[in-house]
């Protein structure tokens, strides 16, 4: 499921994990993995969260000049992805993730479909307070035929479902997991990746 990293580190670079800039000697595994979602459900935040290095963000202020083709979302959020966000995240020492965050916008669609190029799975953040926001992202997902996780990054006044009513609202495989994460917590998000993880490697061990 995944395959073998090369350092990013000079060879006289020091391995210490202090700095978080490089990676450690123990690390044996690398895997791309992108974060999508509608417009403002929490993308950007959460590889911004669990990332090891200073993350790449690609934001632009959103105007009026735009109003007629882009989303606009309310609640004080001034910027929105228009290329990519890229942060990298170790798990237990010896999996690296390289984390790619796609635009919300519909129109960069197109985009982040390239952007799933050489992916393994994703992780699908979700809005309980706009479902149908979400259906896109998921539809590209099952089109690209890549396994995801879902996480609901919850906001304040979020409506609470079940997990039944929420797959059944997603129309999710059985095997889809679905969690909740606040995508500015560290824990929670990177929970919310293991969850995607341990998913990936339950279908690279069932189709092994
Ligand atoms: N309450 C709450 N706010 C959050 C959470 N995650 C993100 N936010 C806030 O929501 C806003 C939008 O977050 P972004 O990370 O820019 O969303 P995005 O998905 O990258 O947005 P686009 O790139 O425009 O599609 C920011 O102001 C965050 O601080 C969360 O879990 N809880
Ligand atoms: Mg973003």
């Amino acid at each position: 499921m995944v395959s073998k990293a090369a350092s990013d580190a000079p060879s006289e670079a020091p391995q210490s994990a202090g700095s978080g800039k490089y990676l450690t000697s123990s690390v044996v595994g690398a895997a791309k993995i992108l974060v999508v979602g509608p417009l403002g459900v929490g993308k950007t935040t959460l590889i911004g969260t669990v990332s090891e290095i200073k993350p790449l963000s690609t934001e632009a202020v959103m105007t009026q000049a735009g109003a007629r083709v882009d989303t606009v979302v309310t609640g004080g959020k001034t910027t929105t992805t228009v290329a990519l966000d890229f942060g990298r995240m170790t798990i237990d020492g010896d999996l690296v993730l390289y984390l790619f965050g796609t635009p919300g916008q519909q129109r960069f669609l197109p985009a982040w479909r390239d952007l799933a190029k050489g992916s393994l799975g994703a992780l699908a953040l979700v809005d309980t307070r706009d479902l149908e926001a979400s259906f896109d992202a998921l539809g590209n997902l099952e089109d690209l035929g890549l396994p995801f996780a879902v996480a609901v990054n919850v906001f304040p006044g979020s409506p609470l479902h079940s997990v039944d009513d929420l797959r059944a609202a997603l129309d999710l495989l059985p095997g889809t997991p679905v969690v909740t994460c606040d995508a500015r917590d560290p824990a929670s998000s990177v929970r919310a990746l293991i969850a995607l993880v341990s998913h990936l490697i339950h279908i690279a061990t069932e189709t092994s």
